[in-house]
Parts: structure tokens; sequence; C-alpha cells
């Protein structure tokens, strides 16, 4: 079997293994099992420069090899084109983007110091598979400097439509660097769309068709046992205790502009001022832990969440109810998965979203006898595949609340209905089939 190559913005820590591990590493897991692999990029760590030779670390078939980035190529690429520019951008929002061409440069100085760096440790018959946004120029580079192998892309974020993604300084020229890859992976077939119709019109057909989509999934049976174990556990109980008896509604999102944060605790408060009858009923927990904090528009982001709860909180709270419990910590991802099972409505409305593995994990998470509600914004990637859960418009709060009560009064046949077709689609299409189908594709 051919050594797989992963490179990735960052490489996972070795010692994050099982339910602690990133998403990706999750959704990876199975690839890195059934074959050697070689996983290559930025340590985490800043240093004086970025470094040339990568530090290497071997942990049985896995090999990893990272990179200090120098300070200022950090802010560059890091801060600046990738977070600033490229994230909103990918996600629609053109008005929050800023471009510096400095940033643009740095960018690509990283992506030519990656390839540089990765080229020596490359095999002949290497599959290299490179993630995500950050990393656009990563393949072009490595053909410049002779690389054969198979090299494949895939973008975990949104592509959007060309007017808009052309839009941006310099974006005919990443378009022409995807063109380097054999195989590019996208969420879903409107990603796909979007991407091929940009690469045609920049005189690009063959890349074009060379675009595919492959919606990622997670470990469904896996997060289901963990969900159920945990729900048993201490941590669980004392939280369901503490609800006396409310239905619950959960979010569980980074603190990021593109999850729609303001337009849902807006849209529950709709609920609770329109749907009078949940008060005191329901108890909405978000879990929402600080990003990016040290970019400007996430301080203001959470600075307008703070004033919402309080005025949520203000406006309807009763001695001894608090209608929504809002948390900017870290809630380790067992615990959430055992808090997820005790909900009656998962709460996921994402402005847009590549695919959004939360509303997943939610579905998977739920009890087969009695389970509860995906309420899910049309703007993330799994609301094309989940079809049982209540959709709606995340920019809408009167939709969201309307969603929220159809939710919390659904019929138990109709959620048992809903919730099957989900899980079915969940458990089939997990990480596993996700990586094999891609790695089958790159194989040619
Ligand atoms: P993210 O934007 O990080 O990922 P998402 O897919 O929802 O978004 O979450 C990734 C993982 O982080 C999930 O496993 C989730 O449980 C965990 N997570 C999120 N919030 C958490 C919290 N508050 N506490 C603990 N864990 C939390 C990017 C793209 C997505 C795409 C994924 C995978 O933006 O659209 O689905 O990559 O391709």
């Amino acid at each position: 079997m051919r050594r797989l190559v992963i490179v990735s913005n960052r490489v996972p820590n070795p010692r994050e293994r099982g339910p602690t591990a990133g998403g990706l590493a999750v959704a990876l897991r199975d690839a890195i099992a059934r074959r050697e692999t070689l996983w290559f990029g930025w340590s985490g760590a800043t240093a004086e420069a970025t470094a040339t030779e990568p530090a290497i670390s071997r942990h049985g078939q896995l090999t990893l090899a990272t990179l200090d980035l120098g300070r200022e190529d950090y802010r560059r690429y890091y801060q600046g084109f990738a977070n600033a520019t490229l994230w909103p951008t990918l996600h629609y929002r053109l008005g929050l983007a800023t471009f510096d061409r400095q940033d643009f440069t740095g960018y690509c100085s990283v992506n030519a110091a990656f390839a540089v760096a990765l080229a020596p440790l490359l095999r002949a018959d290497d599959l290299v598979w490179v993630h995500d946004f950050h990393l656009f120029a990563l393949g072009a580079e490595l053909r410049a400097g002779g690389a054969k192998q198979r090299l494949g892309f895939f973008l975990h974020v949104p592509f959007p439509p060309r007017a808009l993604f052309c839009a941006l300084p310099r974006g005919a020229e990443l378009l022409r660097d995807l063109a380097a890859y054999d195989v590019i992976g996208v969420q879903t077939t409107e990603d796909a769309e979007n991407l091929a119709a940009a690469l045609a019109a920049e005189g690009l057909p063959d890349a074009a068709a060379r675009v595919a989509a492959f919606p990622i999934g997670i470990d469904g049976e896996g997060f289901a046992s963990l969900a159920q174990r945990e729900a048993t556990k201490k941590e669980a109980v004392r939280f369901r205790e503490s609800l006396a008896g409310r239905g619950l509604v959960i979010g569980v999102d980074r603190l990021d502009y593109t999850k729609g944060l303001p337009q849902r605790f807006c849209g529950y408060g709709q609920l609770l001022k329109r749907f009078p009858e949940h008060r005191s009923k329901v108890t909405y927990l978000q879990v929402t832990p600080v990003s990016r904090g040290d970019v400007a528009q996430y301080r203001a982001l959470r600075r307008e969440l703070d004033e919402w709860v309080g005025r949520i909180n203000g406006h309807y709270a009763e001695p001894d109810w608090v209608p929504l419990r809002y948390m900017t910590r870290a809630v380790k991802r067992p615990v959430l998965a055992g808090f997820m099972r005790g909900a009656r409505a998962g709460l996921v409305t994402p402005l847009r979203d590549g695919m959004n593995l939360v509303a997943k994990e939610y579905v998977a998470a739920q009890d087969p006898a009695d389970p509860g509600v995906l309420v899910l914004s049309t703007g993330a990637g799994a609301a094309r595949e989940l079809d049982g859960a209540v959709l709606v418009n995340p920019l809408d709060p009167d939709e969201i609340a309307e969603g929220l009560d159809q939710a919390l009064t659904m019929p138990k046949d109709e959620r048992l209905d809903r919730w099957g077709r989900m899980n079915a689609l969940v458990r089939d299409g997990n990480a596993r089939a996700w990586s094999k189908g891609y790695l089958a594709a790159l194989e040619g």
C-alpha cells in the first residue's frame, strides 16, 4: 500500500488521541491506521524565523514532521491572508475581508517554505493529500520543485460563487495554483459547481473537471457509544438535575462570526416572546469557546453575544429559571456528547459552513428510543444530507423561533422517523467512507 502524506496547517498533538483529538485527526484516523503515514505542517509554535528543517517524531506507523513559523510569517500568512482574507471570503462575507498585499506575499512564501521543507521527505509513489484554504498554493510550489507524485487537495470550508471569489485580489492566481492538484475535493455539489465554474472561467477546464464533492463524516457509531456512556456519568447527571425537568436546547460552536450566533440568540429570544408557553419550560445551553481572540472582529462578536445573553436573561429569567446558559470556556468533547444526548433540540445555525460536524454529532448522540430534533441552517453543508432536520434560514430569527417551537412540540412518531433517516446517513457516510472515497479518487 502506498504511503499517505497528509499536509495541513496544524499537525495534531500525538498525545491528543481518542475523544479529545481535533476534527481532522478524528476524520483521518481510519486512513492513518491502515497505512504508513507522514503528517506535515505547522507545529503551532512561533520563532524568530520560519524553520527550514522540520522536527520529526515517530509514533508507530505515523511520522509527524513540523515546522515552527516565523513571527512575521505567522502574522501575514495565518492571521492575515488565511484568517482575515480567505476565511471571510470563502464564507460569503466579502464585507469582512481585508486585503493587504504583504499578507498575500507572506501566504505565498509560507506555502513555498512548506514545499521546500516537504520535498526531500517525499517518496516517488507517495499519495499527497493537502488540507484546506491555508495551502491553496502548496501543490503548485511542489510541482515547481519537480514533484511528480499524485497531489490531492480538500477544502473543508465552502467555495462561494465565482463572482464573489474573483472579487478577491489575486483570486485568479489562487485558482491557477489549485490547478496543480490531481483531485480537488470540496464538501458539497454546490461548492463543486462554484469552484468548477471559477476554474473554467479562468481557462482551466481540465482542473474544473477534477473538482468533486466528498462530504465529510464522523465516526457515528463511536460518537453514539461515547454519548450513551457519558450520559450516565456524574457531570451529565448533575447537569440534568440542574434542569429540573425542563427541556434542553443545545448549541456547540467555536466563537466565530460564520456560526450565526447573534441571530441564533435573537431567534431564541423570539421563541420566548412569541411562544410564551415555552417560558420556564425550556433551557438553552450554548457552549462557545473563544477562538482567534486576538482578532478585532472576534472581540466585537464576543461583546455582542454578552449583550444578547444579558438582554434575554434580564428580560425573561425567573428566580428559579435562567433561560440561556452561555459558556465561553471549553467543555470536553465526551462531556458535550453526554449533554447532547439529553437535549430535546440541537440548534445548529451557521450562516455558512462547509459541512458542520456538530450537526452530525448531535444526530449520532441521540437515544434511539426517544431522539431529539435537529434544527439546522440551510447554509450548512450538512443540510444537503440531513433531510430529517427542521431546516431554517439562519438570518431570520423568526424562522429560528418557529423551527425551535416545531422541534420542541414535535410528536414522538415524527421525531423517530426524522431521526432514523438522518442516523442511517450519519452512520453510512462516516469518516472512514469519506477518507476511503477520497483516497480511491486520488489513487486514480
Ligand atoms: P469547524 O469550523 O471547526 O470545522 P465543525 O465542523 O462544526 O466546525 O466542528 C469541528 C469539531 O469541533 C467538531 O467535532 C465539534 O464537536 C468540535 N467543536 C466545535 N465546537 C466545540 C466546542 N464548543 N467545544 C468542544 N468541541 C467543539 C471546519 C469547517 C466545517 C467542517 C469541518 C470538517 O469550518 O464546515 O465541517 O472543518 O471538514
